[in-house]
């Protein structure tokens, strides 16, 4: 059996060594950008603010590859803030210490200071994007980030006439940073949001909006590859195109099965590609975005974003007001549930089907309470609480001193621990009315340690501790397929039979169905330390994550490289 296993390591270390080389014959060109972090005046409803922002820009630039480029970003701190960028989705294969969240792969880059990310886009192809990793200056730090094929190949459909990417945000007339630390203080959840945004506009369905409306023409025939990204902080979103059907071609950045759809969900931190063909009668129609909001009960910013497709030939002037699509209700989990289970790769994949480390891990909230030092004020969670979240009852905790992924590579103890549960402590029923004595986490910075090319399956298992949720979950360095979706509790007798091994979608972040759970698979082929967390950052902030620690296998190929000489210090 260990010999086995063994051969199967080499035997994936020659796959490797192989396919590396075929890489480097055909590898693409080396694009290079700088990101200056700055804060600059931006307007919206109303007011004008200073956010911090890349370059001055809002959204943030477009970067534009290829499969095979090589990015050399080099971000230069100018803001008053601890920051670092994240390449959302991008594999990543062996440059970990590119990778971005803070404290995990690096310390943050403090305000004067500099730090170049370089890395390669190995196999993937469609829409990413990159976002900072650091407290919640993603609000506005965030851009698109499209791979095309490499030169000399095409889409597997017929090429589009035109592209735009339709990035989802969230806007706060407060500091999102006040907002987080007001949060962080108190206990309680933090403001919703006073808006939504495509592009960074909110759409003239706001006050003092009617200006800030991203228009997209079309001339009537033409096809548009809409690259749709929810950049949003706390909210996975429905998104529609009046009297438009989609087709959907891609989600983070690999192709699936072509379907259609009327309505497109996201969760947080998904990008979904669709074909969008001007065949209607030429006239303005709202593209919308609004929330889907699986937690009842809860305060949610229940307002619509817009922007406009507009036919090149439709009567400008006193045109008449664009025709609004119709959105799924906020709570309406069905058409959720219908549009997920679309989702295929275009042909047979290769899932891995003997399975080597086995994990369950539950998602969801909890409270913590009041420790005795506190005062009330700091305690205004339900019932006089702070709330908290956590992944098999462990809230996780960022070390404060030195990286995770610093701290692996020098041996240096103490940082972290690698005895995160494979299973939860305790077995209950996930979604059923859970007793409150189990609603408590503990907290902790424990990794789960996985052997280099070892076969991973994990179900994601939601408890319905003080509300059910949808999760979207999502996992560093990695594509997964997520082979199975279902509600209630995940019952291996009755639900291993519907599995799909054959063509499941490849995701970096699968949104784990409100009380119900979902199952993915991927082999740790790349070393490193990698986390996975809810993408509703109001979530990671109460601690629902973990980290992978991928061991380094045989040779340098398998191993990580030692890091860069510039990599912040703390
Ligand atoms: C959050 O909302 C409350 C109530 O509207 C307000 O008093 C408070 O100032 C807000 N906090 C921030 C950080 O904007
Ligand atoms: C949004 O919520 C507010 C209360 O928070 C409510 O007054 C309003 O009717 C809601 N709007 C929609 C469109 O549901
Ligand atoms: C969705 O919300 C509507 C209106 O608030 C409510 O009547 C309905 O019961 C909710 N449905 C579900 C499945 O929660
Ligand atoms: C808060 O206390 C009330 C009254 O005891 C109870 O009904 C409610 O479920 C509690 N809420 C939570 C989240 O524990
Ligand atoms: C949930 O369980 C508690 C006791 O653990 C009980 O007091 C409460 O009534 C139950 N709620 C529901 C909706 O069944
Ligand atoms: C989490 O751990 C705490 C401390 O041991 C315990 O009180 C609580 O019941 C546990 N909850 C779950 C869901 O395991
Ligand atoms: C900024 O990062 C340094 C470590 O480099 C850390 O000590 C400090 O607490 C951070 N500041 C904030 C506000 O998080
Ligand atoms: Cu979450």
């Amino acid at each position: 059996m260990e010999t086995l296993k063994n051969f199967s390591i080499m035997f994936l270390g020659l796959f490797l060594l192989i396919s590396s080389t075929l890489l480097s014959l055909t590898s693409g060109e080396i694009q290079r950008y700088q990101f200056v972090i700055q804060a600059t005046p931006v307007k919206r409803l109303c007011n004008t603010h200073n956010r911090i922002t890349v370059n001055g820009m809002f959204p943030g630039p477009t970067l534009e590859v290829r499969n095979g480029d090589s990015l050399e970003v080099k971000v230069v701190n100018k803001a008053r803030y601890n920051v670092t960028i994240h390449w959302h989705g991008v594999r990543q294969m062996r440059t970990g210490w590119a990778d971005g969240p803070e404290f995990v792969t690096q310390c943050p880059i403090r305000p004067g200071g500099s730090y170049t990310y370089r890395f390669t886009i190995q196999g993937q192809e469609g829409t990413l994007w990159w976002h900072a990793h650091s407290s919640w200056l993603r609000a506005t730090v965030y851009g698109a980030l499209i791979i095309r094929p490499r030169l000399g190949e095409s889409y597997p459909f017929p090429k589009p006439n035109l592209e735009t990417p339709i990035v989802l945000g969230e806007w706060w007339d407060a500091n999102p940073i006040d907002v987080v630390r007001e949060a962080t203080r108190t206990g309680a959840a933090p403001n919703v949001s006073d808006a939504y945004t495509i592009n960074a506009q909110p759409g003239d369905l706001y006050k003092c909006s009617s200006k800030d409306t991203t228009i997209i023409p079309i001339d009537a025939g033409e096809t548009n590859l809409l690259r749709v990204i929810n950049a949003a902080l706390n909210q996975p979103l429905f998104f529609a195109v009046a009297d438009h059907t989609l087709t959907v071609v891609g989600a983070d950045a690999t192709y699936i099965k072509p379907f259609t759809t009327s309505v497109l969900m996201l969760g947080a931190g998904q990008t979904t590609d669709v074909l969008i063909k001007a065949d209607q009668r030429p006239a303005r129609y709202y593209m919308a975005a609004r929330a889907y909001q699986s937690a009842q009960n809860v305060p949610f910013d229940n307002t619509t974003t817009t922007a406009i497709l507009e036919y090149k030939s439709s009567k400008k002037g006193n045109a008449p007001k664009p025709i609004m699509p119709s959105l799924p209700a906020y709570n309406d989990t069905n058409t959720v549930t219908a549009f997920s289970r679309s989702f295929r790769s275009p042909r047979k994949v290769q899932v891995p089907t003997e399975i080597d480390e086995s994990l369950f891990f539950t998602v969801g909230l909890g409270l913590n309470n009041c420790p005795p030092n506190f005062r009330r004020s700091r305690c205004q969670g339900p019932n006089g609480t702070r709330l908290a979240a956590s992944m098999n009852n462990v809230s996780f905790m960022l070390p404060r001193s030195i990286s995770l992924l610093q701290a692996h590579q020098q041996g240096i103890p103490g940082v972290f621990t690698t005895d995160f549960p494979g299973t939860p402590p305790v077995k209950f029923d996930y979604t059923g009315n859970v007793s409150r004595t189990l609603f408590q986490p503990i907290t902790g910075t424990k990794l789960y340690k996985l052997k280099f090319g070892s076969r991973v399956q994990v179900v994601l298992q939601d408890t319905s501790i003080i509300a059910p949720e949808n999760h979207p979950i999502h996992l560093h360095g990695y594509d997964f397929y997520i082979i199975a979706e279902g509600f209630g509790n995940f019952n291996p007798k009755r639900d291993t039979s519907k599995f799909n091994l054959v063509d499941p979608p490849l995701r970096n972040t699968v949104a784990v169905p409100a009380n119900g759970w979902a199952v993915i698979r991927f082999v740790a082929d790349n070393p490193g330390v990698w986390l996975m967390h809810c993408h509703l950052d109001v979530h990671i902030t109460w601690g629902l994550a973990m980290a992978f620690l991928v061991e380094n296998g045989v040779g340098e190929l398998q191993s990580l490289p030692a890091p860069p000489s510039d990599l912040p210090l703390c």
